[in-house]
């Protein structure tokens, strides 16, 4: 049995990218392993909103979580600023990183300079230390899993290094070494309308992602106008035919059905028939969760759920707390 750990960030409503990369794996492993699955809320301060804004997305995402099929007796889920151990342990976790190992990240390169053509003014300080954040939140549940898209992995690789780095210092049981667990074709979900980039929730084109709470009929007008090529051959080829290699992988990942089989499904059939069927797939998957979705938001019993996973989750970080506090000389 391994311990593992998962969270989204609430910078949008939960994507399809963010179901295959991140919740389904969970779900798949969640029968076997003691699992933690959190709401990255304090990440999502990163990206400036509205406070209504944000409240609403922690209330949509715990009721999508469990909407999704996590099992409130196998899976701790709980909202990240609720343990405030999280916090404490990634400041302790800042003075043992460098500016340079957290400057080097790609993901803070690419968004950095997404927000700033001009110098690092606009850039919050927190784009820079997220990447402890991250760690304290995989360090503090001793965990040894963590499922991520292929864009997390170095910051799975720097949690590794920052916890050997103080394994080394304060002594090697302090920090669990935590593994990344990703699998390589379903890892990326790319952009419906650019397939070369990644499927992101904060996107600024509503066409780009599908969204977990989009109506059925949306995501299939989604679906059906999604940026595919002329060829009109079927054929699984990501970097040749990215956009038709993303709808196989969608449809693949939804049916359990391996890559190979799937083209062979396909074979001789039209981009039509394609983006239709993995409509299909998608739309069942929609309907599912949002009537779960449904009964769920806003209730006391949505409520008590988290308020179970915050207790088992705070239990868990203290008690780990006090015992690097006591390790480092707090
Ligand atoms: N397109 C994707 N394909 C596969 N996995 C993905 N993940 C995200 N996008 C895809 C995985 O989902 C988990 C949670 O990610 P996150 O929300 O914390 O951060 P992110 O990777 O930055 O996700 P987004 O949707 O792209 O958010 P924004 O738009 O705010 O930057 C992670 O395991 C991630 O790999």
């Amino acid at each position: 049995m391994k311990k593992i750990i998962t969270g989204i960030t609430t910078t949008g409503t939960i994507t399809l990218g963010n179901y295959i990369g991140a919740i389904k794996p969970m779900l798949d492993l969640q029968n076997d392993n003691e699992m933690f699955m959190f709401i990255a809320d304090l990440h999502a301060l990163v990206t400036p909103s509205d406070a209504k804004d944000l409240r609403l997305r922690i209330s949509n995402a715990s009721a999508i979580y469990f909407a999704c099929g996590f099992d409130p007796k196998r899976t701790t889920v709980f909202i990240q600023s609720e343990v405030p151990a999280h916090t404490q342990l990634a400041w302790i976790l800042n003075c043992h990183t460098t500016i340079g190992e957290l400057s080097r990240m790609t993901q803070f390169k690419d968004k950095s300079a997404k927000k700033s053509s001009n110098g690092t003014e606009t850039v919050p300080t927190g784009l820079l230390t997220y990447p402890t954040l991250m760690a304290a939140d995989i360090l503090l549940y001793d965990i040894d899993l963590v499922p991520v898209g292929k864009d997390q992995k170095q910051h799975i690789e720097l949690t590794r290094n920052i916890a050997t780095r103080m394994n080394n210092k304060y002594g090697k049981d302090l920090f669990t070494l935590p593994k990344e667990y990703t699998n390589d074709v379903t890892a990326k979900i790319m952009d419906l309308q650019d397939p070369t980039k990644k499927m992101s929730k904060s996107s600024d084109n509503q066409k780009s992602f599908i969204s977990l709470l989009d109506k059925p009929e949306v995501a299939r007008k989604k679906i059906n106008s999604s940026v595919t090529d002329s060829e009109n051959l079927i054929k699984y080829d990501p970097v040749n035919k990215p956009g038709v290699s993303n709808l196989i992988t969608i449809y693949s990942a939804l049916k359990n059905e391996k890559i190979d089989d799937v083209v062979k499904h396909f074979d001789g059939k039209n981009y039509g028939v394609l983006k239709s069927e993995v409509a299909d797939v998608v739309c069942e998957l929609l309907e599912n969760i949002q009537t779960k979705f449904n009964t769920l938001v806003g209730t006391k019993e949505l409520r008590d759920l988290l308020d179970r996973g915050k207790q088992r989750a705070t239990e868990i970080s203290n008690k780990k707390l006090k015992l690097i506090n006591e390790k480092i000389g707090l």
